[in-house]
């Protein structure tokens, strides 16, 4: 009798759940550099060295496991066949130099061989020699700001701000779009297979520079300069955050890089200078009408 009055009571309750919480994530769709619905695993690499970061994680993950499963399994079995009530007899030896040795050299070897894989990419993630272009990405209460300092775009510079809309949405907890909290006004443009060094400091507080799909992640600190690199293997847009809590805006200072052909940046390249000379042809004009 209750089941029967309960029942359509339950399924209207959970058709409203759904009729309320379908629409905001039903629309969603996976970001392309961005995250991903349903996301489990790192963002697909863009750059050699977070193929290779990845290729690590798995690596280490495998290998631990296999000691988990492998030790784990001895014990077990130990403590099922060997107890007192299926009438084992405890060994009563005491220092034994062969188990001795063996549990010694054996996690050395290990060892070794884990960071001898892992060398080579943590050495080439630090190399940020012959860098084709040098981006400055300043971290500020709560926004980027991007310097080229050397190679093609030298002197452009500009802030890289969340777009307000996004905070308007923040703010009414209606979450809307695949770029949620990811869209800035002035994305960070690279050409595609070049090395870019980026340098990071901060104004203000320490903030981080992270890109996962490039395996950058890079602290920007006050006072200090710290650089990271990558040369994206494609085009595209890709998206990070900054990633060291640095007050109550956190979440809303995105990082998008936009990768762009050679020709597309030097377009860009040439667009920049042109607005910036057009900026400064204006001010005298703005001064002059006063
Ligand atoms: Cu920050």
């Amino acid at each position: 009798m209750t089941t029967t009055r309960t029942q359509p009571l339950r399924r209207a309750a959970l058709a409203l759940a759904l009729a309320a919480g379908a629409p905001a994530w039903a629309q969603v769709a996976s970001l392309p550099g961005g995250p991903a619905v349903n996301q489990l695993n790192l963002h697909p690499p863009a750059t050699a060295i977070a193929e290779q970061q990845q290729w690590l994680h798995w690596m280490m993950l495998i290998i631990c496991l296999t000691i988990f499963v492998a030790v784990f399994g001895v014990m077990f079995y130990s403590i099922l066949k060997h107890r007192k009530s299926v009438g084992h007899k405890a060994a009563h030896f005491h220092e034994s130099l062969s188990v001795e040795v063996a549990w010694t050299v054996v996690p050395f070897v290990i060892v070794i061989l884990m960071g001898a894989m892992a060398t080579r990419t943590v050495v080439a993630q630090k190399d940020t020699s012959n860098a084709d272009i040098t981006v400055k990405a300043t971290g500020y209460q709560w926004f980027w700001g991007y310097d080229y300092l050397k190679g093609e775009g030298e002197g452009i510079g500009f802030l890289s701000r969340l777009d307000p809309a996004h905070r308007a949405m923040s703010d009414a907890g209606a979450p809307a779009g695949d770029d949620y909290l990811l869209k800035v006004d002035n994305p960070l443009v690279v050409p595609v297979d070049r090395k870019v060094r980026v340098i990071t400091t901060a104004s203000d507080v320490i903030h981080a520079w992270m890109v996962p799909s490039f395996g950058v992640k890079q602290d920007a600190i006050p006072g200090f300069v710290r650089d990271t690199w990558f040369r994206a293997s494609r085009t595209g847009d890709f998206y990070g955050q900054c990633a060291e809590l640095c007050g109550k805006e956190h979440a809303y200072m995105p990082i998008h890089v936009k990768v762009v052909t050679a020709d597309e940046y030097s377009a860009w390249v040439a667009a920049q200078r042109k607005a910036a000379q057009a900026g400064a042809d204006a001010a005298p004009a703005i001064v002059a009408a006063r």
